[in-house]
């Protein structure tokens, strides 16, 4: 448990910064799904986290300001257990952040890279995050030595090591899951792309991105990268994206014409809501 830290003294002297490595981390995790917290006992357990689901350490200068962005529809429970194991999580590390959950408005089929490229726009109104975590829902972290910051250099594969991949790589480009990059990496790479309409291809398309802009992929040690999924059904509205494969032939000729520099969307609202800022957004229709 998280030791109540003291109070401020004095708001005008800067803060010393936060230890290399937290004194507050455990290591391996116990996660299970066997009963759904309600967002109420979430907040109960959470009283340092404010509305929109910001928190910063008290006590010391956090080392990174993270970002995290969650592609959203229809996945509330996911969402419960995320939270419930993500904000003690993020708090152990000491660092400064906010959880966004980008909403995809509408019943059209499931677009998560342009929501997420909405997330960084819209996060990046609200702050200088240094990183920015793109976060599928149903993925919860199992050890907090996998720190929620960004490596400087290169574009970071965080989920490496998924339950329902027997905790490995599926295979050596995957970029699928969770992922991090700094606002220049993320805009180096012309954010993510726009025009991947339901299940698939996608994260292959932002892998090869990041390769054509002149970077390589950074990764956790497997023996931390460990994530267990919350397990589902297919979604209604993501169904396979028989178009991917056509689209990712194209990745090359398309990567510096589709991403930030073409996104549109209509943001219906933005509500603080105690444990995360909620983003409802129009991003149209697969054409
Ligand atoms: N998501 C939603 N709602 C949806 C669809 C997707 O919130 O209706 C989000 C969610 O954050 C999810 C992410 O988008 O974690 C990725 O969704 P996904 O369906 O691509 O991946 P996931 O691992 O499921 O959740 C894999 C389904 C396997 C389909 C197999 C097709 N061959
Ligand atoms: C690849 C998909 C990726 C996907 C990965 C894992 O085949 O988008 O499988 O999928 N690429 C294409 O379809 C081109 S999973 O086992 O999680 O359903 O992320």
């Amino acid at each position: 448990l998280l030791p109540r830290e003291p109070p401020r003294s004095d708001p005008a002297q800067p803060l010393p910064y936060c230890p290399e490595r937290s004194p507050y981390l455990i290591g391996p995790l116990t996660v299970s799904f066997s009963r759904v917290p309600t967002l109420e006992q979430i907040q109960a357990k959470n009283p340092a986290v404010s509305e929109g689901g910001r928190y910063q350490p008290s006590a010391c200068e956090p080392r990174s300001r993270t970002a995290i962005i969650i592609p959203h529809r229809n996945r509330e429970t996911h969402l419960g257990h995320l939270l419930y194991y993500l904000h003690p999580f993020l708090q152990r590390q000491q660092l400064q952040y906010g959880i966004y959950v980008v909403h995809q408005a509408g019943n059209s089929t499931f677009n998560r890279a342009k929501l997420l490229n909405v997330g960084v726009k819209e996060a990046l109104k609200d702050e200088e995050w240094d990183c920015l975590f793109l976060h599928d829902v149903d993925l919860i972290p199992e050890n907090d030595h996998n720190l929620y910051t960004c490596d400087p250099w290169n574009p970071k594969h965080v989920s490496v090591a998924m339950n329902k991949f027997g905790y490995s790589l599926p295979y050596p480009q995957y970029f699928g899951g969770v992922s991090a990059l700094t606002p220049d990496q993320y805009m180096k790479i012309n954010g993510f792309p726009n025009e991947y309409w339901g299940w698939g291809g996608e994260d292959d398309d932002i892998a090869t991105r990041v390769r054509l802009a002149g970077m390589k992929i950074a990764r956790p040690p497997i023996s931390i990268g460990h994530y267990k999924m919350v397990k589902h059904k297919s979604d209604k509205g993501n169904e396979e994206n028989p178009h991917r494969f056509d689209l990712l032939i194209r990745t090359q000729r398309m990567w510096t014409q589709d991403g930030m520099n073409s996104l549109t969307y209509t943001l219906l609202a933005k509500q603080l809501h105690p444990l995360y800022t909620n983003l409802t957004v129009d991003i149209g229709t697969d054409p």
